[in-house]
């Protein structure tokens, strides 16, 4: 009997480790430990054993028993871990790729330029000064040399917010009020939004200007300070290598005027499509203070000299990164503003 119960024991523990499915295992379970199952077919047997042997045969039946169910849990865990561990390796997850990183974001390509172009300015001194974007009349305008029957307001296409109240077209309007509050020497750039009612592939309603302005007494600040200055933003802007040169125009607010081009970035100066066969890019506007702005903001315009320069960050963006749609930077798609 015992001789028995030891065979049975070792033929359901290798019964087990064949079954190779939780049906498997299930089955083998079935067989030996079921209602009908060997091991219960040998505690029936036991009632023809003589008295004094039962209690013994029954214990280590007992024994068999619970050591069998432990093998059952421990295969039926095994196989579970197994199909797992197979479903990981082989399935739809790849369980050996490292994780996916949750996207960073950065500053707006618009921003790096005008964190570029303020960075260039307050490394030669100039500080920086801000004002209201909407402002009056006299601000935009009329401090600027540009009464109310001047043409050049027709050059401006202006949003009226009310009689004598506008979107500012331009930044000059925070040096006018620099130069309000402060006497010369005044060395400052003013940086921000700016509103004009245009709107095509070049242009936005809404864009970004920095304006320049410096001021001291007649013979230390010269047309050449105007071009040393311009020369080396386009440098560090643009390249060192960047030809960059001097053409004479007219604001209202300067005199002399000069717009500032540079070498046609796509061509390097052959001519092509971006710089419509001329080899030259305008990148900004200049001049020398007419002394009528010096008159509207109370200074003397016999004592003072100064220049002047303005520049659209999305045109400088737009140059610097061979962008051809200024909408790109105002729609904020994803694919269009990792790219910087
Ligand atoms: C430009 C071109 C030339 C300019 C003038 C002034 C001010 F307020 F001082 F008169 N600020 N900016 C100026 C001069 C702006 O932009 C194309």
């Amino acid at each position: 009997m015992l001789q028995q119960l030891s065979q049975l024991e070792q033929e359901a523990l290798a019964a087990l480790a064949d079954a190779t499915s939780a049906e498997a295992v299930h089955t083998v379970r079935v067989r030996f430990l079921g209602r009908r199952g060997k091991l219960t077919s040998l505690l029936k047997a036991m009632g023809q054993l003589p008295a004094e042997q039962r209690p013994e045969v029954g214990r280590l039946t007992n024994e068999v028993k619970v050591r069998l169910e432990e093998e059952v849990s421990r295969r039926l865990k095994a196989i579970e871990e197994e199909a797992l561990t197979e479903a990981l390796l082989t399935g739809p997850v790849d369980v050996t790729l490292p994780g996916r990183r949750p996207p960073l974001g950065h500053l707006h390509p618009l921003t790096q330029v005008l964190e570029e172009i303020i960075a260039i300015f307050t490394s030669l001194n100039f500080t920086v000064a801000e004002g209201p974007e909407i402002e009056t009349d006299w601000y935009c305008f009329e401090a600027l040399n540009m009464p109310k029957d001047h043409p050049a307001r027709d050059m401006q296409d202006t949003f009226y917010v009310a009689d004598e109240v506008v979107l500012r077209t331009h930044t000059s309007s925070v040096q006018i009020r620099v130069m309000e509050h402060h006497p010369p020497p005044v060395r400052v750039i003013s940086p921000g939004k700016v509103y004009r009612c245009d709107a095509d592939i070049t242009h936005s309603p809404m864009f970004h200007q920095v304006e320049g302005l410096l001021v001291d007494e007649p013979g230390r600040v010269t047309f050449g300070d105007l071009k040393g200055v311009l020369e080396l933003f386009a440098h560090r802007m643009f390249g060192p290598e960047t030809a960059v040169r001097f053409r004479p125009s007219f604001f209202p607010y300067t005199e002399p005027s000069a717009e500032v081009d540079i070498q046609c970035v796509g061509c390097r100066g052959g001519g092509c499509r971006l710089c419509k066969g001329s080899g030259w890019l305008e990148i900004l506007g200049s001049g020398m203070v007419d002394p009528n702005v010096f008159a509207a903001v109370g200074y003397d315009p016999e004592s003072v000299v100064g220049f002047a320069f303005g520049m659209g960050v999305e045109r400088i963006a737009m140059l610097k990164y061979g962008i051809d749609d200024i909408r790109l930077f105002f729609e904020n798609d994803a694919r269009f503003l990792a790219q910087f």
